[in-house]
């Protein structure tokens, strides 16, 4: 529930247009994109800096995210930094079907760990456009939201005081453990919830990647994924249950798994490293409808988060922030205010096809190891189809790229 000011009329309070919270990738666009508007504001985070550009994360980054990004100076040189990629690899039935998806619609994907992203998006927003960012900042809470001046306050790492910032907007962009959802009163939004009742066992390995595109092994041991994140460093999913220990995961284990369900005739074998992150995953997904309530602008994870499965929660998160940035400078730097009106349904027609993929993708993905013989064999079907039918192969590669003409 939102609190009431602790200190409504303090003259010593400073004020601020908006306030974001959170230094993740969205509330770092937003921050960008309001400093490059000569919008003041201030940007929030729990964490340090060392801290958030050292997390391991997403690394599949959109083309069309890359370009938006482009756009407004953020991380221009990603395109020479990352891997384009152009084709992925399913491996089903003992065999290898390459998928070219850059061949079939001229698009491709950039892999670029998010870690990356995050030191790139904090240099231009910190150091840069000279954007006041607190680190290590302690009990975030946010006041007054459905007044037309909001505050946001935190206790300051340095001097375990309370502070208060006054705002005409507050950006919610503090992931999905984050306090600014909570501050929606009940019955003024919607939280839908899906759970796939499936654990991903995530894995980062210190090892150079074992092919030159994403691998999706369909097996009926359960689902197993390969992605590049730099020539040294892979990542790796394995199907577990939910809520398993990573303990019960020992390098053993983990590689014999990997190699039974990665395995393919012509494979070459998978190479092998240290495994430096080892962390289950329960599958879920969730979206908050709609992503307004009074001065409280929510985006990214802190809005809806999609289960990894098909690498979208980042880029997501970024359109987000493009859409939220824009609105906000345009508002504050005397344009209307369509954008802000239109934010959450914007936002939502992306969120909710991307969610639909999620789901499609996740049957296909499962499907063999469900214990389900119909199941497996309506999955197959597809996967097939995916090969056989250059119309499935098109609705698939769009979806997969997210390049819709429209959402
Ligand atoms: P973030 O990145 O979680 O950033 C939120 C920031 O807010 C801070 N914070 C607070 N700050 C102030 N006050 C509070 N009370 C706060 N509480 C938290 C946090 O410390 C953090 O710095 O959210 P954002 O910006 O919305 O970005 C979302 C993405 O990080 C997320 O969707 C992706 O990582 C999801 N994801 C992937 N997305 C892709 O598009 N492509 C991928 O390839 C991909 N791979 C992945 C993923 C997520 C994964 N995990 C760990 C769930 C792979 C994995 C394993």
């Amino acid at each position: 529930m939102p609190l009431p000011s602790p200190h409504p009329r303090s003259p010593s309070a400073e004020h601020r247009p908006v306030v974001v919270v959170g230094a993740g990738p969205a509330g770092l666009t937003v921050g960008s994109i309001l400093r490059a508007a000569s919008v003041d504001c201030v940007v929030l985070e729990t964490e340090s800096r060392e801290f958030t550009e050292t997390r391991p994360r997403a690394g599949v980054v959109e083309e069309w995210a890359v370009r938006e990004l482009g756009r407004r100076g953020l991380a221009e040189d990603l395109p020479v930094r990352a891997q384009a990629h152009t084709e992925c690899e399913f491996r089903f039935g003992g065999e290898r079907y390459r998928f070219p998806y850059t061949d079939l619609t001229g698009h491709h994907h950039y892999v670029y760990p998010q870690p990356l992203l995050v030191t790139d998006l904090v240099r231009e927003y910190a150091d840069v456009r000279s954007g006041d960012i607190r680190f290590g900042v302690r009990d975030v809470r946010l006041h007054d939201l459905d007044t037309d001046r909001p505050s946001v306050s935190y206790l300051c790492p340095e001097t375990d005081e309370r502070r208060v910032i006054r705002c005409a907007f507050v950006a919610g962009c503090d992931g999905a453990r984050g306090v600014t959802r909570n501050a929606l009163p009940a019955g003024r939004a919607r939280i839908a919830r899906h759970d796939y009742g499936i654990g991903w066992l995530a894995l980062l390995a210190e090892a150079p990647p074992s092919s030159d595109c994403v691998l999706f092994g369909v097996h009926p041991r359960g689902f197993a994924g390969h992605m590049a994140r730099s020539p040294e460093v892979t990542r790796y999913y394995l199907q577990c249950p939910p809520g398993d220990d990573p303990e019960n995961w020992g390098n053993e284990r983990v590689w014999t798994e990997l190699r039974e369900r990665l395995g393919a005739a012509g494979a070459p074998p998978l190479t092998e490293g240290r495994l430096i992150e080892k962390r289950v995953l329960d599958m879920h997904d969730y979206v908050v409808e709609p992503l307004v309530f009074g001065r409280l602008f929510l985006a990214g994870d802190a809005a809806h988060v999609t289960a990894p499965i098909a690498a979208k929660g980042m880029n997501l998160a970024l359109h987000d922030a493009f859409l939220l940035g824009d609105a906000l400078a345009a508002f504050l730097t005397g344009g209307d205010g369509g954008g802000l009106d239109g934010y959450s349904a914007a936002c939502l027609r992306r969120v909710w096809d991307y969610q639909e993929f999620s789901q499609w993708l996740s049957g296909i993905y499962h499907g063999a190891a469900s214990g389900d013989p119909y199941r497996a064999g309506t999955t197959l079907a597809r996967l097939r189809r995916l090969f056989t039918s250059p119309a499935a192969a098109a609705a698939f590669a769009e979806q997969y790229l997210g390049t819709a003409a429209q959402y």
